[in-house]
């Protein structure tokens, strides 16, 4: 049977361009292979046969216009003639199911219904009795038929007065205790003394190493009250959960706290794994095996994998990092292992917004692979997170409200008795109407405080605790420091299914630090214990040291057989090796061949396309790539559209972990939108945090997960370093390797939207970022060049450094690859053209990105009406040639006796005569930052100033960055070397009706 191909409906445009003919006649093809590209003025996109066959007949060759309905091919053995998607069964159902919830809500009557508002919180029982009953019948329930169907009563109940038009009041919250009750708790199977006598070990090193580095110089700092806050969060997590990466499980992946850095380093140092030496080396990295600060994989490349201690960040990063562990799988690119990303946090860290801003998105991709333990220690830096409120039941509220399973874990043990035997319920009521504020005292002011100012309150309170000492009061303990509680809501949070868990534990800020630091408002900054707090210390913790081993502050690890190392060796063993530690196995990725790039080095004569468009079809070509292919990871914040990206949807589809529920309004059209659990497209909505995040993930995927991916983040390049700038730099100390690629740039090539969009300084930010590698490109080839080294460089040759480039929307004509400059176009600059006309004057003109076209017109005009010629220059990187220059300079200073090396700036212009023009789209200090390395005189123009909307062309006058200006001001240049007159400065500056009284872009 013979088929007909046909364009099929391609949305909004009519008479499109076939730029690529990727079948020929003979041809054998599948269901979905792509017949050809078609352009428009914004995107590109492949038409895919609607069937497999051979092809008969080609109907199309490249140049034509087609529209929909046009035929293209013809092909024998097709199996259907009909290019629809269908709407699956399951779609079916669910639109049915829609309709039926319509139909109930069709019979419903608001006036059947009578309000009754209840009031927020009724705190008088006006009839006990009948509340003793509710309860009674509660707890029958329970005991007999279980929690399930206890559970479903109460949400009937609730579903029921919901209907009857009563108004309950906020349930987001539960009593302030702990949510797991102590008959539920799953215990430790855990020596208990052995753990106690390694976490106190712990402790005192973290301690001793932080007092130590501060007797050195107290420039050095440190931090001893977080980690005597968490000690046992963590003890609990690395002798009973947290599973290492080895050779049968790819590990799972802890967000370790970043000021609880010491407490990771003392734990390494008793496992064998961090020398003495290094501990007096905490906080002195310079001279070679010192211990970083804080988590910072760069410093310390083979130990640390996550750098968090910039608040805000670990919690977003580990969010997407789950999501992405779930992409990995969901793509069978990763085995599913039951792996989690544990994310610890401080409480005063969720007032960051990244700290709470992906907490939905987490819910609703059921990310039951993240764990957030936050330590409540109820402090900050400078004082109580919540003095007049409760940060607990705060953030329970958030984390419920988005769909998250909350874990409290506020009381330790020695409460369990006292909430058993307080029937009144007046404890609870005492513990849920105290604030931080007092929790924090409590901690501070000792026993008897607590018995006046927490028990005191009521009769039956003091009544409850009338047998207890002080003492015994004092050890009422806090949930977070009781390591059954943690046990057992650890456990509970690695079985929980369908939802992400939050471990909320209520610790207390410099535990053990008594009158120098615990639960004061200074215990953050505490780094210098005296004598007198070392010694309580110790014996707070029986750690065996004598008073003189004390007073050296020496540290305490037991000899190689005792019975606490062999158990905390044999814990880590058999959860599969060390945490934290940072490897890579995964295999390298073989650059793309050349001719993947071919079509990109030839001139596309009259067509003009910008290179957002080039960029978009190298990566559909890249697609075609077996190694490259499988491994792109195209990243989006809803601006596909805005980059001509629409086609990827339907060709490599969107990620969703629950595919698509539903026919997409555009389904039959060619890029409709078609999420797929095995998408390979992240279009992660308007969430620059969230899309950066997620690119780190992809970025690092070489390390935590052994596969090398080539993550590809597509945005607004005003939106870009400026909106997530300290994501980048993490980035950078991660180690990510991929590609950040500053769409719509430029301060005058983004036109009409105005003030916020227009980026004139992305780049310069990207500088600032050591291994981070950025482009201004002006034509197709040169991004093609620099985009394969990129690929080169990055996934096969692993040099841990990521690319910056940025791409425009303004469509021109793309010339011929001259010959032989690969290399230069990689360095940053070389020779697009030299003007030898009859001119006896020459400048040097250097331009990058779209303004280069600019200084080419620019050159045109000097050359034919000012006899002045010019070597043109295309930048393609003023960053790289800055490097080169600084690398250059300082060796040459370190070096005097040496014959003096040049820069590469310097290489490509002293044989060549006049002064330097240098133009670019960025403000000037971009351009600027070659003027020392070179010996000519160095004038720049750039876009100083804050942006507006406007023509291109009015923006560029406005700026002074149009051919019109870059002529006049070079005459003036030359005029003030001397080379010519004044005349024909002034000349230009009349005929261009430049305005000499206009203020400085800056100021306007
Ligand atoms: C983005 C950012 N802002 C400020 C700081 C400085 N800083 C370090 S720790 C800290 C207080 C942290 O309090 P919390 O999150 O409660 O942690 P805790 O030490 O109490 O566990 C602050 C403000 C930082 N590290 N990062
Ligand atoms: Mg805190």
């Amino acid at each position: 049977m013979t088929q007909s191909i046909i364009v099929p409906d391609i949305g909004d445009f009519e008479s499109v361009e076939i730029i690529e003919v990727l079948v020929k006649v003979g041809d054998q093809i599948n269901k979905d292979d792509p017949i050809v590209t078609l352009e428009s003025d914004k995107s590109s996109v492949e038409v895919p046969s609607p069937f497999s066959g051979k092809i008969l007949e080609l109907n199309v060759k490249i140049g034509d216009k087609v529209s929909k309905g046009s035929l293209l091919a013809k092909l024998t053995n097709g199996a259907s003639d009909v290019y629809e998607k269908k709407i699956n069964q399951k779609n079916i159902t669910v639109i049915e199911e829609k309709n039926i919830q319509k139909d109930k809500i069709k019979d419903f009557n608001p006036n059947k219904i009578k309000k009754v508002f209840a009031q927020a919180s009724s705190k008088d029982d006006i009839d006990p009795l009948e509340t003793k009953e509710w309860i009674e019948s509660l707890n029958d329930v329970i005991e007999n038929d279980g929690p399930i169907r206890a559970s479903y009563l109460l949400n009937k109940i609730v579903s029921e007065a919901y209907s009857a038009g009563l108004v309950l009041p906020d349930t987001r919250t539960t009593s302030y205790i702990n949510t797991i009750p102590p008959e539920l708790e799953v215990k430790s199977p855990g020596d208990q003394n052995i753990e106690k006598k390694i976490r106190a070990y712990i402790r005192w090193n973290a301690a001793a190493m932080v007092v130590k580095a501060n007797k050195i110089s107290s420039e050095l700092g440190g931090h001893i009250g977080t980690f005597a806050s968490a000690a046992t969060l963590y003890d609990v997590g690395m002798n009973h959960f947290w599973r290492a990466k080895n050779k049968s499980f790819g590990g799972d992946l802890i967000y370790f706290q970043g000021h609880s850095s010491p407490g990771m380093y003392a734990r390494a140092f008793l496992e064998g794994r961090i020398t003495e030496k290094q501990l007096n080396r905490f906080r002195q990295e310079v001279d070679a095996n010192g211990l970083s600060s804080y988590p910072h994989p760069w410093l310390m490349p083979k130990f640390w994998q996550f750098p968090t201690v910039s608040m805000g960040l670990g919690p977003i990063m580990g969010i997407y990092q789950a999501r992405f562990m779930k992409y990995l799988i969901n793509r069978s690119l990763l085995k599913e292992e039951g792996r989690k990303v544990w994310v610890f946090l401080g409480d005063g860290e969720m007032d960051e917004p990244e700290s709470l801003g992906a907490i939905g998105l987490a819910a609703r991709e059921k990310l039951d692979n993240l764990i957030f333990v936050i330590n409540c220690n109820l402090q900050r830096l400078d004082g109580p997170v919540r003095g007049n409120g409760k940060i607990i039941q705060e953030l329970e509220g958030s984390f419920r409200g988005a769909g998250w399973n909350v874990l409290k874990v506020i009381w330790g043990s020695y409460w369990d008795p006292l909430l058993k035997a307080d029937k009144s319920g007046m404890l609870i009521k005492r513990m849920n109407e105290c604030v931080d504020g007092e929790y924090q005292a409590m901690k501070a002011k000792g026993g008897a405080y607590v018995r006046e100012k927490f028990f005191g309150k009521y009769p039956e309170l003091k009544e409850l605790i009338s047998s207890m000492t002080d003492n015994d009061i004092w050890k009422l303990n806090r949930g977070g420091h009781d390591p059954h509680k943690v046990y057992a809501a650890y456990y509970a949070a690695t079985q929980n299914q369908g939802s992400p868990t939050v471990i909320i534990a209520k610790t207390v800020k410099g535990y053990g630090m008594g009158k120098s630091g615990e639960s004061i408002n200074t215990t953050h900054q505490q780094k210098k214990l005296d004598e007198q707090d070392l010694l309580y210390y110790r014996d707070r913790f029986n750690v065996p040291l004598t008073d003189e081993q004390v007073k050296n502050i020496e540290f305490y690890k037991p000899s190689e057989n005792s019975e606490e190392i062999r158990y905390l060796k044999e814990r880590r063993k058999q959860l599969g090796g060390f945490i934290p530690e940072r490897s890579s196995f995964a295999k390298p990725i073989k650059a793309p061949p050349k001719d993947i790039f071919e079509s990109f080095m030839k001139t596309t004569g009259e067509k003009e396309m910008s290179t957002t468009m080039a960029l978009v079809r190298m990566l559909t070509n890249l697609l075609r790539d077996q190694s490259v292919a499988p491994r792109l990871v195209p990243i989006i914040p809803d601006e596909a559209r805005t980059f001509g990206m629409e086609g990827f949807f339907t060709k490599i589809g969107i990620y969703a972990h629950e595919g698509q529920k539903y026919e997409p309004v555009d389904s039959e059209q060619l890029s409709s939108y078609r999420e797929d659990k095995s998408g390979q497209v992240l279009e992660e909505g308007i969430t620059e945090a969230g899309a950066m995040s997620s690119w780190i993930a992809a970025a690092t995927a070489y390390t935590n997960h052994d596969i090398e991916m080539i993550p590809v983040y597509l945005f607004y390049s005003m939106f870009g370093f400026q909106r997530i700038g300290d994501l980048a730099w993490a980035a950078g100390d991660a180690q990510a390797r991929g590609f950040l690629i500053g769409a719509t740039a430029g301060r005058t090539t983004l036109a009409g939207e105005g003030l916020q969009h227009q980026d004139g300084h992305s780049h310069i930010l990207a500088s600032m970022i050591p291994n981070c590698v950025s482009y201004d490109p002006t034509f197709a080839f040169e991004l093609a060049v620099i985009f394969r080294e990129g690929l080169r460089r990055m996934h096969e040759k692993n040099e841990n450094i990521f690319y910056y480039i940025t791409v425009m929307n303004e469509n021109y004509p793309h010339p011929e690859k001259p010959e032989g400059v690969d290399e230069e176009i990689l360095k940053g600059m070389y020779l697009f053209k030299e003007y030898k006309n009859k001119g006896k004057i020459k400048i040097q003109l250097l331009g990058s990105g779209t303004i280069l076209r600019e200084a080419i017109a620019a050159a045109k005009i000097l050359s034919e009406e000012y006899g002045v010629d010019s070597d043109i220059w295309s930048v393609t990187s003023f960053n790289e040639l800055r490097k080169n220059g600084m690398e250059t300079e300082r060796k040459n200073l370190l070096n005097p006796n040496n014959k003096k090396e040049k820069n590469y700036v310097e290489e490509c212009l002293e044989k060549r005569d006049g002064p330097v023009i240098a133009v670019s789209d960025y403000v000037r200090s971009f351009s600027d930052q070659i003027r020392p390395y070179t010996k000519k005189s160095f004038y720049s123009l750039g876009t100083d100033g804050f942006g507006r909307s406007d023509t291109r062309k009015n923006l560029r006058k406005f700026f002074e960055v149009d051919k019109e200006h870059i002529v006049a001001y070079t005459l003036s240049a030359l005029a003030k070397e001397q080379l010519i007159g004044t005349d024909s400065a002034e000349k230009a500056l009349k005929k261009y009706n430049i305005d000499k009284n206009k203020a400085f872009p800056t100021k306007l």
